[in-house]
């Protein structure tokens, strides 16, 4: 797997490159390598953003920028880049991050993940170069960086040896070998704590029955979180607007 960011803060990777999960798949042959916009701007002093048309607050990030940091690294126009290589824009408006999303990018040979900052892209950003948008929920954060080590971090930790133990990431929350459902509890010594028992089950040796119990107890958590989002108020439908 060969991750490419587009960042204004390299320097926020690497501490996360530094994470034992993220070291292990990097020294396994994985790549995860920061393109600074501003090294490529084709603009004076460094700017890469710029304030909107129409006006309003805060800056936008320019789309000759981004279009040079693309060139610059692929040797390519980027718009052809992006019918050849997976062109994913960071931003709140994208398709929602979920464990399937994650295993589908867990599948490309090489990514590429524009952070937006300030205000975000300039639209043509999302048209023109990028071959796709993803957000990794509906909050708004200050700018892409985050959500791309979330996107990185989900993506890696699914990669052969990355958690040590091959097994870890199959039967996990949301997987498909729990149907979607979320995970099972977990426990460990001491059996009894302040009177806090661990389940007689996961004591007994009887594997049959562990088994058992654990896929009931993630059938009953998904059924229980399923009737929690019934009872919220359904999540906003975008209204119309003031
Ligand atoms: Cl991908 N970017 C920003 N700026 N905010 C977000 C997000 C992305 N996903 C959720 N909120």
């Amino acid at each position: 797997m060969e991750i490419d960011v587009f960042t204004l803060f390299p320097e926020w990777f690497e501490w996360f490159r530094q994470q034992r999960h993220v070291r292990t798949v990097l020294a396994a042959g994985g790549r995860l390598e920061c393109v600074n916009y501003r090294d490529h701007t084709p603009l004076g002093g460094g700017q890469v953003d710029d304030t909107p048309f129409g006006g309003g607050a805060g800056m936008v990030l320019r789309v000759d920028v981004v279009d040079a940091a693309l060139r610059a690294r692929y040797g390519i126009d980027p718009v052809e880049l992006r019918d050849r290589r997976r062109v994913i824009a960071l931003t709140p408006g994208g398709r929602l991050l979920d464990d399937s999303v994650v295993d589908e990018l867990a599948a490309e040979e090489s990514l590429t993940l524009l952070c937006g900052r300030y205000e975000g892209f300039d639209e043509r950003v999302l048209e023109h170069l990028a071959s796709e948008r993803l957000s990794i929920g509906r909050y708004v954060l200050a700018g892409g960086e985050l959500a791309a080590m979330v996107v990185c971090d989900a993506i890696l930790r699914k990669l052969p040896g990355a958690l040590g133990h091959d097994d870890s990431a199959l039967e996990e929350s949301f997987s498909p070998a729990l149907a979607g459902a979320p995970e099972y509890p977990h426990y460990t010594r001491p059996s009894d704590y302040r009177g806090w028992p661990v389940p007689e089950v996961l004591l007994s040796g009887h594997h049959a029955n562990i088994r058992h119990w654990r896929l009931e107890q993630s059938r009953s958590r998904a059924e229980a979180q399923a009737r929690e989002r019934q009872n919220r108020r359904p999540a906003a439908e975008p209204g119309p607007l003031p």
